[in-house]
């Protein structure tokens, strides 16, 4: 990649009053957490596409438990690494800042991130499918088909599968933050998911300067500004270093 192309970005990055990044898988692939779409993306032989829906739940919740399950224990012994650090340390660095995540993995926050939306919710928050109580939970391993303390009913994670709605309140926060930063920085996703593939786009559309920061091209690549090659924990750090 050519040094001019990253000290571009850099220098957009500096002069930005607002600020909008978007993460996905990519960005805690660098932690140890599989991506979905990737070579070790499968679990079981099944796709994402197979188990995050609520009909697979419906029809098997046992079998998605599992999935949940593994996957609880697996980022329960993650930490985040430096790309997450420095989007945090931005954070107390811009005024007009906003993170979008596409990951459930709460790395971002564990990083200190708190101006963020987790679009896709959060694997340590549980939902009665009864009683819709949400509740923190960050025992591993769960009992397999676990219960709600308040109403016996079955829980479900609190994430937002294929064919359910994002938070509203979500939504209308990356509308507004697509629309009013002056740099929209997208990372480690490969663009495929909606509205979130949508998002690179509306920012353009309002004017945005668009960074993508990918290992490889996505089908936003020939939309954004610039787009960078390489890994999310080694480039990250670099692009949003202090001063100029
Ligand atoms: C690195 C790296 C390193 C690796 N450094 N980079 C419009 C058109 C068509 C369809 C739809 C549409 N609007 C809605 C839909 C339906 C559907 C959808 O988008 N389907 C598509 C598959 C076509 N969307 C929905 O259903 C959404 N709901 C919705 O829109 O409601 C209204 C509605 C409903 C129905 C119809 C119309 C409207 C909800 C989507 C929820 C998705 N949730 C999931 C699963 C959650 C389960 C869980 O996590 O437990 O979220 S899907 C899965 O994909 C997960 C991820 O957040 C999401 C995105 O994946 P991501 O982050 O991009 O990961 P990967 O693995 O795909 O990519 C990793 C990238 O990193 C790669 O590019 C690598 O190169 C890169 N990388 N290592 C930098 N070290
Ligand atoms: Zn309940």
């Amino acid at each position: 990649m050519s040094p001019d192309l990253l000290n571009d970005a850099r220098s957009r990055l500096a002069s930005a009053r607002a600020i909008t990044v978007l993460t996905g898988a990519g960005i805690s692939a660098d932690s140890g957490v599989p991506t979905f779409r990737g070579a070790d993306g499968l679990w079981r032989n099944f796709r994402a596409e197979e188990l995050a829906t609520p009909e697979a739940f419906e029809r098997d919740p046992r079998l998605v438990w599992e999935w949940y399950s593994w996957r609880r224990e697996l980022i329960a012994t993650k930490q985040p690494n430096d790309a997450h650090r420095a989007i945090a340390a931005l954070e107390s660095r811009i005024n007009d800042f906003w993170l979008i995540t596409q990951n459930v993995d709460g790395l971002h926050r564990a990083a200190g991130s708190t101006k963020l939306s987790e679009i896709h919710g959060n694997i340590w928050m549980l939902r009665c499918t009864a009683c819709d109580a949400v509740t923190k939970n960050y025992q591993v391993p769960l009992p397999l088909l676990p219960n709600c303390a308040r109403c016996g009913g079955l829980l479900r994670p609190h994430i937002v599968w294929f064919g359910e709605s994002l938070q509203e309140e979500d939504l209308t926060r990356c509308a507004n933050q697509l629309q009013a930063c002056d740099v929209l920085l997208v990372i480690g996703t490969s663009g495929v998911v909606y509205p979130a593939a949508g998002f690179a786009s509306i920012a353009k559309e309002a004017g945005a300067y668009v960074i993508e920061l990918n290992l490889d091209p996505t089908p936003q690549s020939d939309l954004v500004d610039i787009a960078l090659r390489g890994r999310a924990k080694d480039l990250v750090p670099i692009l949003l270093q202090a001063g100029k």
